[in-house]
């Protein structure tokens, strides 16, 4: 059985949790807060969550972990190759250059500890061009890509959700030009593993 490793706030534990739910793998919570520890590293080579371990062997990176659910039970791929490596394209965007952006606000976001005004700066100056970029790509109709869900409703889910919330910091307001990726999330809020996994972080 895979071993999912993490802590259920974390929004990309979160994101691959409701991909395991989402292809009806068999998995199991490890509940393991990031550290830079030996034994940690060694499954997850920056000390972040997520991390799995299959047979002994461990990964991370939601991608790459992505990558190797989608073989074991595919289905959040268009079957053309192309479409396919535009979902991850958009899944790309979504994680580097606006969940990733907005995350320089966290200290301020969630612990209150104050970000200068030279970074709140930087990420409202990259989150313009991330959220571009992003609105650039979707399709909104009514899924990220077009007809079918993908991996892109995932990471749109958990990377744009966040990023508004730290991106709020920066005195941005990340959905106020855009209400179809706001109806994207809202639909996403609702899909079932989604909220399971909601549902269950909310009870720890
Ligand atoms: N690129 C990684 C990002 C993972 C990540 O940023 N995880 C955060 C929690 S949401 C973490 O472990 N942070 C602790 C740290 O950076 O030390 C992925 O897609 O899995």
């Amino acid at each position: 059985m895979i071993k999912l490793y993490g802590l259920r706030m974390s929004n990309y534990y979160s994101l691959t949790k409701a991909l395991l739910i989402e292809k009806d793998l068999a998995f199991e919570e490890v509940k393991a807060p990031p550290s830079q520890s030996e034994d940690y590293l060694v499954r997850s080579p920056m000390g972040k969550m997520p991390s799995i371990e299959v047979e002994g062997q461990f990964l991370s990176e939601s991608i790459a972990i992505f990558h190797y659910l989608e073989q074991l039970s595919p289905g959040l791929l268009p079957s053309d190759s192309f479409a396919a490596a535009k979902a991850i394209e958009l899944a790309c965007h979504l994680k580097l250059d606006v969940e990733l952006v907005a995350r320089r606000c966290l200290p301020e976001a969630l612990f209150n500890q104050p970000v200068s005004d030279e970074t709140k700066s930087e990420v409202k100056r990259d989150l313009a061009k991330g959220i571009k970029a992003v609105e650039r790509l979707m399709v909104c109709d009514p899924y990220a890509c077009g007809t079918e869900l993908t991996v892109a409703d995932f990471y749109a889910h958990y990377c744009l959700g966040p990023a508004a919330g730290m991106a709020r910091v920066a005195g941005v307001d990340l959905l106020s030009e855009s209400p179809r990726l706001g109806e994207l999330l809202t639909r996403m809020a609702v899909h079932p593993s989604i909220e399971r996994v909601t549902q269950e972080a909310a009870k720890k």
